[in-house]
């Protein structure tokens, strides 16, 4: 296959693809001509209509109509490769049955990710945003120390043992916890001390002092927790949703939240983002909330770049490419 011409689109606000990112490219492919843009009308404005592939983010917002019209009209273009994991944002909308090959950069999620899951879970652990409000009120609590507990003897279970579930529980295995994990087809895994099958959710809810949703959106997972799953899980437990919002039913996350049905959550991903200024979700004390950047991280794009980099040489070789989306 041959590729003549790419295009970037970039989000416009965050503008996170840099020139040395780009360079990758450069470097292993002189002869492509790469376009780097903000939206649709600047990709066509800048000559794109006849681009081989596009290289892009698959979050719900960017594929928009004008996007999708681009993608309908861009008779050259055969293949979108996202810059991310979750491809949600992009299945959402009719580019998913125009035919393009899709793929996902995967496998380089996991370092950030697992940092991002045991931050939030020493927080909870050390009662950090007690601490923190505390320290709003210049108020050296001495009977703080009876909100705080340890690691020991406690069970993560992550929801999605995919490539990031993985690696998560490979940290929290290093840190002595118990882990366990569910996968639609179970696997063994050398840092899961049980792994479990879909059907058998609520065994790994009920034992867990912390619940990982790593999962990717799709009809199957969309509202997978709800009050039902709530009502499974520890009074004493915390949910961490690093996955997508749509996996967590929120009129149900909230009630549990203040009904104490759960002690807490971590969230970093929210049905609707940005997370609007007036959700409830913001002020309940026993919630941490972080604006979807749990795989943020100053390597990200370098790390994505190679990926791509590898892809694009299968794609010239006419090799199967890596994290083909299975629609
Ligand atoms: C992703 C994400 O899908 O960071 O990669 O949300």
């Amino acid at each position: 296959m041959e590729i003549k011409k790419i295009a970037i689109l970039d989000r416009a606000v965050e503008r996170e693809i840099k020139e040395s990112n780009i360079a990758t490219i450069r470097q292993a492919f002189p002869d492509v001509e790469v376009i780097l843009c903000y939206s649709a009308k600047e990709l066509i404005e800048k000559g794109g209509s006849d681009i081989d592939v596009l290289i892009t983010w698959s979050v719900a917002g960017v594929f928009n109509d004008e996007l999708v019209d681009f993608c309908r009209n861009a008779k050259k273009l055969k293949w979108i490769q996202s810059v991310i994991t979750g491809m949600d944002g992009l299945l959402r909308t009719d580019v998913a049955n125009m035919g393009f090959t899709l793929t996902a950069t995967r496998g380089i999620h996991g370092y950030p990710m697992a940092d991002h899951v045991l931050a939030y879970i020493f927080s909870f652990l050390r009662a950090f945003p007690d601490m923190y409000r505390f320290q709003q009120k210049h108020d050296f609590n001495l009977l703080a120390g009876e909100l705080c507990d340890e690691s020991y003897n406690k069970t993560v279970g992550i929801v999605g043992l995919g490539m990031i579930g993985q690696y998560i529980a490979k940290k929290c295995k290093a840190l002595d916890f118990r882990v366990l994990g569910l996968k639609r087809h179970p696997i063994e895994c050398e840092w899961v001390d049980r792994c479990y099958t879909n059907s058998e959710l609520d065994q790994l809810l009920q034992q867990s002092d912390f619940v990982v949703l790593t999962v990717p959106l799709t009809k199957d997972t969309q509202d997978l927790i709800g009050e039902r799953e709530f009502r499974q899980m520890k009074k004493s437990a915390y949910l961490i949703n690093i996955a997508r919002g749509g996996v967590v039913d929120t009129d149900a996350l909230i009630q549990a939240l203040k009904d104490k049905t759960i002690a807490g959550a971590g969230l970093d991903a929210f049905v609707q983002e940005p997370l609007p200024s007036d959700s409830e979700l913001w002020d309940l004390p026993n919630a941490i909330i972080t604006p979807h950047l749990a795989a943020k991280s100053p390597y990200y794009m370098e790390r994505a770049f190679k990926v791509i980099v590898e892809n694009m040489q299968r794609y010239v070789k006419g090799e199967p490419l890596l994290y083909q989306v299975n629609r």
